[in-house]
C-alpha cells in the first residue's frame, strides 16, 4: 500500500497519521524532525492552492466550452451565411449566363435586322432606278404620243380631203349600161325573181348589195324604178333579233316607211322587207316570208 509521508505502519500492518500517533515528546522530537505546527500549516496551504488550481481548471474548462460554444454557433451562422451567399452568387451566375444567351440572340437578331435593313434598302434603290427608267420612258412614250396623234391629225385631214375629191369624181362618174344614178350610188332593178338570200348573192355577183335606203329622196327614186304595183326585195332584215330591223350594210334603220300595220310578222314568219310600189307617194315597205319568189333592186 502506498502511503503519504506524514503517514507510518502500525504493527498490524495500518497505515496511521504519524501526527495522530500517541508519542512521547522525546520519541515525537526523534521522528519528526521539523515543527508539527509548520507541517499543519504547510498541508493546509497545499491544499488550498490545489483547491484553487481546481477551480482555476473548472474556470478555464468553462470559458474553453464557452468559447467553443460561441464559435461553433457563430461558425454554424458563417456557414448558413455563407451557403445563402452561395446560392445568391450561384442565383447571379445563373442569371449573368441566361442574360449572355439572351444578349447573344438579341445581338444575332440586330445583325438579322441590318442585314434585312441593308438589303431592302439595296431593293429600293433598285426600285428607285426602275422607276426613274420607267418615268423617263413614259415621258418618252408620251412625247412620241403627241407626234402621233399630231401625225395621225394630219393623215385624217389629208384621207378627208381625199374622200370628198374621190366622192366628188365617183358622182361625176356614169354608170354602167342599164345602171340608173341617184346620188353617188347606181340602181338596177332585176328582170328575174327569187328569194331573198338568192337576190342578195345576185347582187353580190355584180358588185352591189340590196338597196339601202337612207331618205324618203331615195325610196321615192326606187319606187319611181318599179312598175305599177311591183313589190321588189330590199336590204332589210330582222332575222337576227325579231322586231330589230337593220340594213344590210349593218346600219340601223333610221327612215322608216311601212306600210299600214307592217311590219306585222304575219303567221310569225316574215323577217325580210320589200319595197311596194305605190302610184301616189313614194312606195311603203312590207315585211314578207324570205323565201317568196320575186324581184329585187341592187345598189353599188
Ligand atoms: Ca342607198
Ligand atoms: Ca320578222
Ligand atoms: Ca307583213
Amino acid at each position: 500500500m502506498e502511503m503519504d509521508e506524514d503517514t507510518s505502519l502500525t504493527k498490524d500492518g495500518l497505515a496511521m497519521d504519524v501526527t495522530d500517533m500517541p508519542l512521547q515528546p522525546a520519541e515525537r522530537k526523534r521522528i519528526l524532525p521539523f515543527d508539527l505546527v509548520d507541517f499543519r500549516r504547510i498541508k493546509l496551504s497545499y491544499r488550498c492552492a490545489t483547491v484553487c488550481l481546481g477551480l482555476l481548471c473548472a474556470v478555464l474548462l468553462v470559458g474553453t466550452m464557452g468559447q467553443f460554444i460561441y464559435h461553433a454557433s457563430h461558425r454554424t451562422s458563417d456557414n448558413t451565411q455563407r451557403n445563402r451567399l452561395q446560392s445568391t452568387h450561384d442565383a447571379l451566375t445563373a442569371e449573368r449566363k441566361q442574360l449572355e444567351v439572351t444578349l447573344s440572340h438579341l445581338t444575332k437578331e440586330k445583325d438579322q435586322l441590318q442585314q434585312t435593313c441593308n438589303t431592302l434598302n439595296m431593293s429600293k434603290n433598285d426600285l428607285q432606278t426602275i422607276y426613274n427608267s420607267l418615268e423617263n420612258y413614259k415621258n418618252k412614250l408620251h412625247s412620241e404620243y403627241i407626234d402621233l396623234a399630231r401625225g395621225c391629225l394630219e393623215i385624217a385631214k389629208e384621207y378627208k380631203n381625199k374622200m370628198v375629191k374621190t366622192a366628188v369624181q365617183i358622182r361625176s362618174m356614169p354608170c354602167q349600161t342599164g345602171w340608173r344614178k341617184f346620188g353617188d350610188s347606181c340602181y338596177i332593178v332585176s328582170t328575174v325573181k327569187t328569194n331573198w338570200t338568192s337576190s342578195r348573192e345576185a347582187c353580190f355577183a355584180v358588185g352591189a348589195d340590196l338597196v339601202v335606203i337612207n331618205s324618203r329622196g331615195e325610196q321615192a327614186f326606187v319606187n319611181g324604178l318599179l312598175e305599177s304595183g311591183q313589190n321588189v326585195w330590199i336590204g332589210l332584215t330582222d332575222r337576227l333579233k325579231e322586231g330589230t330591223w337593220m340594213w344590210v350594210d349593218g346600219t340601223p334603220v333610221t327612215t322608216t316607211i311601212w306600210a299600214d300595220d307592217q311590219p306585222n310578222s304575219y303567221n310569225g314568219n316574215q323577217d325580210c322587207g320589200e319595197s311596194v310600189q305605190r302610184s301616189s307617194g313614194v312606195g311603203d315597205w312590207n315585211d314578207e316570208g324570205c323565201s317568196a319568189v320575186q324581184g329585187f333592186i341592187c345598189e353599188q
